[in-house]
C-alpha cells in the first residue's frame, strides 16, 4: 500500500518538473500582488457598493406587462422587447429625483469605502456625455453628466470611485461577438479605436476615478485581441497613476482570460468572484480579489419584481465577513430607479449594514486572513498592520455557548474581550496544546458580533498540541 502511494507521488512530482513554460507577450506582467499604495488601500477597502443604473431601470424588467425573466439590465436582448424601442428609451430618461449626494450619504452610512459605477453597460447607453457617441445622457432630457456628479459627490464622502465600463456594446454597430469576414475585422479595428477613445475620455474626465472596472470581456471578437488589450491596458496605466484593473480586460495571445497560459494572473486582482465567494483561503491563490453580489439572486439593474429570495442584512454582513477573512473585498450592488431614487428595501439594508459597521467595522477594514483554522461559529480576520491581534466575527453561536479556537503553533491567547465590551474580559479555558474554549457569558445575540482575540508569543515550548501525527 505505502509502495503504491509512493510510487504516485514521484509521478506527480516528474509531471510538474516537466510542465511547459509558455513564453508569453501578453500574459501576466508581475507575479503575486501589487506593493504600491494605492492599492494597498483598495485592499483595505473591505466593503464597497456597486451601482448598475442606466436606461434599463426603466422598463425594470417589464415590458407590456410581460416579465422579462433574466436580469432586468439585460432585457435588450429578449424577443419580448423590440431593440428599436429599448434604443428610444433614452428620449425619455429624465431622473428628477436624481441625487448624487444622498447617495454618497447612503453609501457612506452603510460603511463602503469605495464604489463602482456603470458608466457604460452592455446596452450601450453613457451615462457621461461621450464625444464619441451621441448614445448619452447629454442627448436624454435630462442633460447633466451622471457620472461626474457621482464622483464628486462621493469624492467629498471620501468614498473612491471606480468605473464600470462593458466592452462588449450593442448599440455601436461596429462591436461584433466574433470576426468572420474582412468586413467583420474592418469594423471591429473601428471599435478598437472607440473602445480606447472611450477609455482615455473616462479617465480624462475623472481624474479621481481609482480604476476601471471591465465587463463584456468574454466574447471571442475581444479574446482574439488579447494585444491590443494588454497594450490598451499599459497606456490606460501610464496616464493614470496607480489605474486599478482587475483581470478581466484582457486576454493573453492564446486567447485564456483572467489567468494566463501559465496559470498566472493578469491584471492587479482576480474578478472572477462575481456572486460567489471563495470557501478556503487556498481558493485564492494568494492574490488580491473582490466579491461582487446581487441583492435578489442575479439582478443588477432596477427590476420592479424582486422576485426569488430577497437577502437579509445578516446574510449580506456575513458574506462581508467571509471576504474580509480570506483577504477579499465585498461589494453590494444598488439597482436605483428610473426617478433617481433607490428603493426602500436597498435603502434599509445600506442602514442595517452600517449599524453594524459602525460597531464592528474594525474587524473588516484593512483587514485579512488570520492564519487561524476556520471554526464553525464564523470567521476569523486580522488587521494587516497588527499582527498580535484577531477578530472572531460570531454568527452560528453554539448551544454550549463554548467556541472553539486554535491558535496557530506557537501563540497562545493573551486577552479575549467583546469588541463592544472591552472591559468584560474572557478567561479562555485551555483544551489541549493551542486548542481553546471561549465560553460566552450569554447566548442569546440576535446580531452577528465580534470577539478581539489578542495573542502572543507562547514561552514554553508547547507540548504535544502541535504534534503531526
Ligand atoms: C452569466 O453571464 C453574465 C454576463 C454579464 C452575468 C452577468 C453579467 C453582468 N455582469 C454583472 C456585473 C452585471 O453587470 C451583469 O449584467
Amino acid at each position: 500500500m505505502l509502495h503504491i502511494t509512493l510510487a504516485i507521488n514521484v509521478q506527480r512530482i516528474n509531471a510538474q518538473q516537466t510542465k511547459q513554460f509558455t513564453p508569453l507577450k501578453h500574459g501576466a506582467h508581475r507575479i503575486g500582488k501589487r506593493a504600491d499604495s494605492v492599492m494597498a488601500k483598495w485592499r483595505g477597502y473591505g466593503l464597497g457598493q456597486f451601482i448598475t443604473w442606466g436606461v434599463y431601470s426603466m422598463p425594470g424588467g417589464e415590458w407590456n406587462g410581460k416579465q422579462y425573466d433574466g436580469a432586468a439590465e439585460w432585457i435588450r436582448s429578449w424577443d419580448g422587447m423590440p431593440q428599436s424601442t429599448y434604443d428610444s428609451l433614452f428620449h425619455h430618461f429624465n431622473p428628477l429625483k436624481f441625487n448624487a449626494i444622498a447617495w454618497g450619504e447612503t453609501a457612506k452610512g452603510m460603511g463602503a469605502k469605495y464604489m463602482v459605477v456603470t458608466t457604460k453597460h452592455h446596452d450601450g447607453f453613457c451615462l457621461w456625455p461621450s464625444k464619441y457617441t451621441d448614445y448619452n445622457i447629454a442627448h436624454s432630457p435630462y442633460k447633466k453628466d451622471i457620472i461626474g456628479q457621482l464622483v464628486n459627490a462621493y469624492n467629498k464622502q471620501g468614498i473612491d470611485v471606480i468605473l464600470y465600463f462593458s466592452v462588449m456594446d450593442w448599440h455601436n454597430p461596429d462591436w461584433r461577438y466574433e470576426i468572420k469576414t474582412k468586413e467583420d475585422s474592418i469594423a471591429f479595428e473601428r471599435f478598437k479605436k472607440f473602445t480606447r477613445n472611450q477609455l482615455i475620455e473616462l479617465l480624462t474626465r475623472y481624474p479621481t476615478a481609482k480604476g476601471l472596472w471591465f465587463d463584456g470581456t468574454w466574447d471571442k471578437s475581444w479574446a482574439s485581441n488579447g494585444a491590443f488589450g494588454d497594450e490598451l491596458e499599459q497606456e490606460l496605466r501610464k496616464l493614470h497613476h496607480g489605474l486599478i484593473i482587475g483581470s478581466r480586460f484582457h486576454a493573453d495571445e492564446y486567447g485564456k482570460r483572467h489567468f494566463d497560459s501559465n496559470g498566472n494572473l493578469m491584471g492587479d486582482y482576480e474578478q472572477g468572484w462575481e456572486r460567489k465567494i471563495p470557501n478556503t483561503i487556498s481558493d485564492v491563490h494568494g492574490n488580491d480579489w473582490e466579491c461582487v453580489m446581487t441583492v435578489p439572486e442575479n439582478m443588477w439593474g432596477y427590476n420592479k419584481a424582486w422576485k426569488g429570495h430577497i437577502k437579509t442584512a445578516d446574510e449580506l454582513i456575513e458574506m462581508l465577513a467571509k471576504c474580509a477573512s480570506l483577504d477579499g473585498n465585498f461589494v453590494l450592488n444598488f439597482g436605483p430607479k428610473p426617478d433617481g431614487t433607490i428603493r426602500q428595501e436597498e435603502l434599509n439594508l445600506a442602514k442595517d449594514i452600517g449599524d453594524w459597521m459602525k460597531v464592528n467595522s474594525e474587524a473588516i477594514y484593512n483587514c485579512g486572513y488570520a492564519g487561524f483554522d476556520k471554526q464553525d461559529w464564523g470567521y476569523f480576520t486580522k488587521s494587516r498592520d497588527d499582527t498580535d491581534k484577531a477578530y472572531m466575527i460570531v454568527f452560528n453561536v453554539p448551544v454550549s455557548g463554548a467556541l472553539r479556537v486554535k491558535v496557530p503553533a506557537g501563540k497562545t491567547i493573551k486577552k479575549t474581550y467583546l469588541l463592544n465590551q472591552p472591559n468584560e474580559a474572557f478567561e479562555p479555558e485551555q483544551i489541549v496544546g493551542n486548542e481553546y474554549f471561549i465560553h460566552l457569558k450569554k447566548t442569546d445575540h440576535t446580531k452577528p458580533f465580534v470577539i478581539v482575540l489578542e495573542t502572543a508569543n507562547s514561552q514554553i515550548k508547547q507540548a504535544d498540541g502541535n504534534a503531526k501525527t
